[in-house]
């Protein structure tokens, strides 16, 4: 997320005017936008670490699910409700702690003809 400050406008220094809505109600997470495809799941290989909300989308024919599993202990941490209808679109909030991660339907035999692929979850150095 980048802060721009307006630079040599009135020479007042820029107050820190954050992004803070009015009403600080729910602030806006990061969206993780992941496509579920045949067989293949597109989503970036890094992902932030804390809340986020998965943009899921069946851009298939086939019905597909998405399972999240930590490498390292084969874990599952989260899974979808059940499977995506084709063209069926979620939004889903999901709080993942940094770490390498592997995502992947497992339904039918998807894992296996592809539908499987690792991704880093990862603090925000900013
Ligand atoms: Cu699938």
């Amino acid at each position: 997320m980048s802060i721009i400050s307006g630079c040599g406008e009135s020479g007042a220094p820029a107050s820190s005017e954050t992004a803070a809505p009015a009403a600080a109600a729910e602030p806006e997470l990061p969206n993780v936008e992941i496509d579920l495809d045949e067989f293949v799941i597109l989503m970036d290989a890094r992902v932030p670490a804390g809340p986020v909300t998965l943009k899921l989308a069946n851009r298939g024919f086939e019905e597909h699910n998405l399972v999240f599993v930590v490498v390292e202990s084969d874990s599952t941490v989260w899974a979808s409700d059940g499977r995506l209808s084709p063209g069926e679109r979620r939004s889903v909030t999901v709080d993942l702690s940094a770490g390498e991660y592997r995502a992947v339907c497992d339904y039918s035999d998807h894992e296996d003809r592809g539908m499987i692929v690792d991704f880093l979850v990862e603090e925000n150095s900013e």
